[in-house]
Order: structure tokens, then sequence, then C-alpha cells
């Protein structure tokens, strides 16, 4: 049998076409598009390709608006080398930006960002970025908080069959949802979280703006950006009825005097109350007093989403969610205490041994430098400009030349038209792709990349049991090359092709790799296959023991001899260092703050946008396929409204609508639907960019809507969750768009 595999599953070689593996209990509704968007002669990049105007030394003007010239893979491998050069000798590595955030392809070998950072590691380095736009906040706070790295934390997160045995009240920040368990980074050939979900016995409450979010629970339609606040109540309850575990609360965390005196209102005079949150939230106070004397009468799992911290003062729900699951003390034992991601991906959670893969070594980058993730287009428009990350003052860099492999910055960054200008300003950039992205038409240097299915590789994700040999499903598109190949190329030019290549070729190193495979399975007790044997099986599932695990076990156990290393040790629920650093948008104790924007103080008529990711692709990705395309109303993205909304707006189903605020506007198609809180609209990320003359965004993307700023300066991650929107139906001529074909292409 022969495979390939993806972020969204694995899958078995099936007639012309591809099948779901025959034991995956809930496949993916995304992979029925990746062939069509594999093979869609109108996105996908056929030859290398220049810009226009930097061929005529426009300094970057034209980005965006110009054709390109198509030329030989010497000629662009050559200029790509040039550029990396002239860069290097006049301005140094720290001028050259591969930040290069994305997700890129499944597979160990052809992941797109190792490859290009193995490369520039060699060629004198570059400034890369900090964290991910997925959970930047936790990232950088959960080290301070606990002592834990959020991979750490991930990893450690309570098993789904300890929740379903032991757990009696789930309450779910964001609900929980099989759309995101779709995705496990690095691949899964199994998608469990659904078949988790029908198991529990627990009483499930999800407190969200949408009921889609975890259809079937008790749906608490609380207004966006506003857990913080509910969650300082529901812990201000416990304290004010003496409901709170003060034996856990001294043996496992530092400051919940500080953080008492919050709650009591006894350091800033505001009582954080039920009666407080309620109309912050649009909740009853006192079903939030109920839902707190419930939670300490319960087994109790408290569980946010990723989502929830992709917002202003992110790390705040986070911290007041795991402050209260410290105050019920059920922290540390099967199927209660606090969780951090269920069902934002299909992995976390998942009762599976954890196994250190070997990935491509990528050496050592040589330029300290870096950007926290977000910050991109701050970093462009402000070469030197102060900022704050992580308690330190830093600057950031001048940056001459951008490259970037296997990730979609005009998908994933927020306010585009700002990213857009300042796109323009750096020397030159350089883009590896297979298809053509809005980022890829914004390059100067074009350079086509095969996609998973033209060539080999292996599936090895640490937190699955099974293992692909990813065969080859169809010829690669026109003259696209693997990542590794487009690099040795360049290599060459420059003099380190052999260090790079270190003599392999692709099967050389899925050798190599395979041999360090068989290592780290031999130290888990499991004899793997040789190469050529596995190459032949195509998939071997290692012994999956089940292994579950409850996060912080070992630390409340004994906290004595496990103590966190954290600042006290312990849950740190007042942090000296955070404080210390007197910042104004994040103190020393989980604190509630206001949103820059909110329906708290919002305009007439103004909705609240969620922009949370999408159904049927993996952001961006294969949104050019038949299944993205099957979901759109005349090629725009569908956008979700209340039926009720929608009459009040005089909107119809089924026709076009114009999305907009001062940052931006888009288009858009309406659905409807009542699972959607009245003041919100649900436009999901991943419709290419597409942007007319006028800047109006023909095809549905919402991060011309989203602001760019950092949610804090503590962790400077995205707040793409913090937009107001306004709707209207939209009269004019549907533009055509420009995306569903391949920009202007001249011969060279
Ligand atoms: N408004 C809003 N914005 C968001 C979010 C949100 O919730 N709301 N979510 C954010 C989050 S969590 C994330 S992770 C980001 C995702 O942002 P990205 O990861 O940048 O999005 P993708 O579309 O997955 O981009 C991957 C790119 O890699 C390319 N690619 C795939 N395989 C290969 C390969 O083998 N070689 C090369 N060279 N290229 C390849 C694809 O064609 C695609 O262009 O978006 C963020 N943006
Ligand atoms: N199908 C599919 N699955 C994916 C991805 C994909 O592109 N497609 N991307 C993967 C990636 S990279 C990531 S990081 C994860 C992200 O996983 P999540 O972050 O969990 O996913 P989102 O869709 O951004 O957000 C989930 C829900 O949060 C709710 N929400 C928004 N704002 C608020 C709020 O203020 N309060 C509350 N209580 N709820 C709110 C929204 O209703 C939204 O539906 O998904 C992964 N899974
Ligand atoms: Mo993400």
């Amino acid at each position: 049998m022969r495979y390939t595999a993806s972020h969204w599953g694995a899958y078995q070689f099936d007639g012309n076409g591809l099948a779901p593996v025959s034991d995956d209990p809930a496949p993916a509704r995304i992979g029925r598009g990746w062939l069509s968007a594999a093979r869609d002669r109108n996105s996908r990049i056929l030859t290398p390709a220049i810009r226009e105007g930097w061929l005529a030394g426009d300094g970057g003007a034209g980005r965006g608006r110009d054709g390109f010239v198509s030329v030989s893979w010497d000629r662009a491998a050559g200029l790509a080398a040039q550029e990396l050069a002239r860069v290097r000798d006049a301005h140094g590595n720290g001028a050259v930006f591969a930040g290069s955030y994305g997700w890129a392809s499944a597979g160990r070998f052809h992941h797109a960002q190792s490859q290009l950072r193995r490369f520039l590691n060699l060629c004198g380095g570059f400034v890369g970025a900090r964290d991910t736009y997925s959970h930047a906040a936790a990232e950088v706070l959960f080290p301070h908080v606990l002592g834990l790295s959020n991979r750490a934390v991930q990893d450690g997160m309570t098993s789904w069959p300890l929740v379903a045995e032991h757990c009696t009240l789930l309450v779910a920040f964001g609900g929980i949802s099989p759309r995101t368990a779709q995705i496990n980074s690095s691949g899964t050939a199994g998608h469990e979280v659904a078949g988790w979900l029908g198991r529990l016995r627990a009483r499930v409450v999800n407190i969200s703006p949408q009921d889609s979010d975890y259809p079937g629970a008790d749906w608490w339609a609380i207004r966006p950006g506003t857990d913080t606040a509910l969650l300082l109540a529901l812990a201000h309850t416990l304290w004010a009825e003496g409901l709170q575990n003060e034996g856990f609360l001294a043996r496992c965390t530092s400051g919940w005097s500080e953080f008492r005196d919050y709650l009591s209102g006894a350091a800033d005079g505001v009582a954080k109350s039920a009666d407080w949150a309620a109309p912050l939230c649009d909740l009853d106070a006192a079903r939030i007093r109920a839902l707190a004397r419930d939670m300490a009468a319960n087994r109790t799992m408290i569980t946010l989403n990723w989502g929830m911290q992709r917002a202003d003062h992110g790390e705040q729900p986070l911290w007041a969610g795991l402050a209260l699951a410290a105050m019920l003390g059920q922290i540390g034992q099967p199927g209660t205490g606090f969780a951090f991601g269920y069902g934002s991906t299909t992995a976390v959670g998942r009762p599976a041994k954890l196994y250190d893969w070997p990935s491509l070594p990528q050496g050592r980058n040589p330029v300290a430098d870096f950007i926290p993730v977000a910050r991109i287009a701050d970093m462009l428009e402000n070469p030197g400009a102060p900022y704050r990350y992580n308690l330190t003052e830093r600057r950031y860099p001048d940056i001459r030349l951008v490259w970037w492999a296997g990730g979609n910055p005009f998908h994933h960054h927020q306010d585009l038209f700002r990213l857009e200008r300042a796109w323009r300003r750096p020397e030159t950039m350089i883009v590896q792709d297979h298809s053509w992205t809005a980022t890829a038409r914004r390059a100067d240097i074009v350079l086509p990349a095969t996609t998973p299915l033209e060539r080999d590789d292996l599936m090895l994700s640490r937190r699955d049991p099974a293992l692909i040999y990813m065969s080859q499903r169809i010829d690669p598109m026109g003259l696209a090359l693997d990542d590794h190949d487009i690099l040795r190329r360049i290599g060459t030019e420059l003099g380190v092709a052999e260090a790079f290549t270190e003599g392999r070729d692709t099967q050389g190193w899925l050798r190599w790799l395979w041999d360090g495979t068989r290592a780290e399975a031999e130290r888990h007790g499991t004899d793997l296959p040789d190469y050529d044997r596995f190459r032949e099986m195509g998939r071997f599932d290692m012994p999956d023991a089940g292994d579950t695990r409850v996060f912080l076990q070992d630390f409340v156990q004994a906290p004595a001899h496990h103590p966190l290393p954290s600042e006290s040790g312990k849950i740190t629920l007042f942090n000296t260092a955070i404080a210390r650093a007197k910042l104004p948008d994040c103190a020393g104790h989980p604190a509630w703050m206001p949103p820059f924007e909110s329906l708290l103080d919002a305009p007439e008529g103004a909705l609240h946008l969620i922009s949370g990711q999408p159904d049927t692709r993996l952001h961006s990705q294969n949104d050019r396929g038949v299944e993205s395309q099957a979901d759109k109303i005349d090629g725009r993205e569908s956008c979700y409204l209340h039926p009720e909304t929608a009459r009040a707006h005089n909107l119809t189903e089924g026709t076009i609508v114009r999305l907009w605020n001062a940052r931006g506007a888009c288009l858009a198609g309406l659905r409807l639907t009542p699972t959607i809180r009245l003041d919100c609209v649900a436009l999901p990320t991943g419709a290419w960019f597409d942007p007319d003359e006028d800047g109006l965004e023909r095809a549905g993307n919402p991060n011309v809507l989203t602001r760019d700023i950092g949610c804090s300066t503590l962790s400077q991650g995205n707040t793409a969750h913090t937009t107001l929107v306004h709707i209207a139906q939209w009269h004019g001529d549907l533009p055509p768009l420009s995306i569903a074909q391949p920009p202007a292409i001249r011969q060279g």
C-alpha cells in the first residue's frame, strides 16, 4: 500500500485519487480539496518568476501591482544568490529577515522553514521570529507563571480518557470543536476528538459567542472579549462564599493574598463580583454564582481554547482560568483542573506516548536578533524603533531582504492593507511557495516549490503513533522543485551547497532520518523495520500504550520534591517579575482590562468579528480546491450571521455583503445561522487576499479588518479576535476576482 500525509490526515492511494486511511474514525473535510488545489494550473506557480518592477529597479513600489517575467532556474537561483550576497556584504546578516512563519507541509524532510533556516545559517544567519500566531500569549506567559514552556504545557495536558471517566462538569471557554480538531501539526492518522466528546459523561458548558463551538452543550453566549471578567467573577463567588480550597492555594500557589485583594476589591475598590461581571459579559449574575457553586461541588475541568488569547490582553483569560482552577484545588487530579487547547488541534489531550523523532538539523544561527512573530509590519515600518517584549527592551532591526518559505503572511497577518504598505519597503522579497498566494504575488523573486504530493517524505508526528512513508502521488507541476533542491541550487552559487546537502540527496536524507527514528523507537522498546522494508510497507504503527497523563500531577502530589521551575516553585497567582516591570497592560496578577475595541462601547450597528479557522481548509491552503470553493457564494468566502440581525440590517441570505471598518473593507457571501450571538459575525480566515485599486478586498479575507497591534507589551501576540465591523448589502456589480487567475507573466 502507498500512502501520503498532511497536517489534516494520512491518505492511501486510491485509483486516481486519495482516500483517508481506512481506520481514521473522522477524516477531515479539508482533504477533499487537496488534489484539486494541487493540480490547479491557475493557482500553481509553474516557473520561476521575477517581478517586472524589481528588474527595473523600482525599490519595491510595484509589489502587489506588477506582472512577472518567467525565467529559468539558473537565472532565478543566480539572482537570489546575488541578492543575498549583496545585502549581506552591504548591511550584514542582521538585515535579512527570514522569520518565515507558517505551516508549510507535514513531512519531516521537506519542511520549508527548516530547509531555509539550515541554508541561511550556513550563509551567516538571519533575523528570525519568536512564538506563533497560534498562542503567543501562552508561550510568553506560561514560563513566568508556571515555569513551563507552552510546549511542555501542551504535552502535559490531561488525557481525554481521564476526562471522560472522572470529570462531571466541563466548562469549555470557546468550546471544543471537531472543526479545528481536523488538524495536527505534522500529521495524524486518526481524528479522535469527536469520539472522545461522545464518551464524556460530564455536563458541558460552552462559553462562547457561537453555539457551534460545542453543539449540544449548555450554551452561554458570552460577549466576546470578556471571558476574563467571567473567570474573575467565578473566582470572586468562590471566595465570597468560602468555597476556595485554601489547602491547595497554600501548598501549590504563591500570591493568593494579592490576587484575593484584587478579587475582593481591597486593592482597587472594585469587587469582581458576579454583579460586576454580568453586564460586561452579557450574562446573568445569578447564573454566574450558580456555576461557581457547581464548579466547587463537581469534579470540574476548566478548558480554554487557543483562540481566546489571540485578542487584546490575551494573557489574562489564561492566567485567570489557571487561578480559578487553582482555587478549586482540582489541578493535578485525573480529569479535572485546567486545560488549554482541547480541540484546538486533534493532538491536545490525546492519550499517546510522546516521541522525539529526528528532524532536519538546522545548525546554529549566528544572528541573535529576532522579533515577536506578529510584529512584522512594525519592524518593516520602524527600523531602530524601541519596543517591549517579555520584560525586555528591544529595537527593531533594519531589514533589506525578506525571504519566506512555507508561510503566507498575506493570509496570517492582521491589517493587511497596513502590511501591504510596509511590505513595499525592503529592497528585495524572495518567496518559495507552490501556489500564487497573495504573498507570492508580492515577491520580487518567486521560486516554485513542489507540494507534498509531488515528492517522497516521512510523516513522523511526535503525538501520533502512525509513521507514514509519504510516496509521491503526482508529477511535479511545471518546473517546481523541492525546497531542498531550490536552496541547493542557490547554495551552489554561494559555495555552501556541500555543507547544505552533506552529500545526500532526498533518499539519502530520508534514510538518515529513518535511522534516527529507529534509534528513538528503540529507546521506547520498539524495533522498527529497516528503511527499505518501511518504504515498502508505507505505514508502521507504534504500539500505542494509550499512555495517559495528568497535568501537573507530580508537582501537586509533592510540591517540595517536584517544584515548578517558576519564581516561587509554585503556580504564581501573583508574579513578582511581571509586577516589577510595571507594564501598562499586564499587572502582576490576572486582571480585567477592557479590550481596545469591543461591543462594550461599539458604535451603532457595529458587530464583533469572529475570524476563526476555516472548516474547509488549513488557513489559506487548498482555498482554490473544490471543497473550499463549494462553500463560497459567487466565489466569495461565506460569513455567518444570526437571522434576526440579517433582518434588522435588511440582508438576504445567499447574497453578497460588504464588511468594513476604518482599517479596510471586504466582500463576503451571506449565510444565516441561529448558532451565533446577535451582535457577532463570523468570517473564517483563509480566502486569498484580493484587493482592487480602491482598497476593496474582493474574496472575503477578514484580515483587512483586524487590527495590527500586540495583545500586550508582555507577549506582543496578535489580536485578531478583537475586531468590530459594519455590514451592509453589496449593491454594486460583483467585481471579478484576480486571484482566480495567475498574475500577468511574460516569457523572459
Ligand atoms: N484573523 C485571523 N488571522 C489569523 C488567525 C485567526 O484566527 N484569525 N489565526 C492565525 C494562526 S493560529 C495561524 S497558525 C496563521 C496561519 O498562517 P500560515 O501558516 O501562514 O497559513 P497557511 O495558509 O497554512 O500558509 C502556509 C503556506 O505554505 C505554503 N506551503 C505549503 N507547503 C509548502 C512547501 O512544501 N513548500 C513551500 N515553499 N511552501 C509550502 C502554502 O502554499 C501556504 O502559502 O494564521 C493566523 N492568522
Ligand atoms: N479546520 C481547520 N482546523 C484548524 C486550523 C485550520 O486552519 N482549519 N488551524 C489550526 C491552527 S494553526 C490553530 S492555532 C488552531 C486554532 O484553534 P482555536 O484557536 O481553538 O480556533 P478558532 O477558530 O480561532 O477559535 C475557536 C472559537 O473561539 C471562539 N471565540 C472567539 N472569540 C472568543 C471570545 O472572546 N471568547 C470566547 N469564549 N470564545 C471566543 C469563536 O467562536 C471560535 O469559533 O486550529 C487548528 N485547526
Ligand atoms: Mo495556529
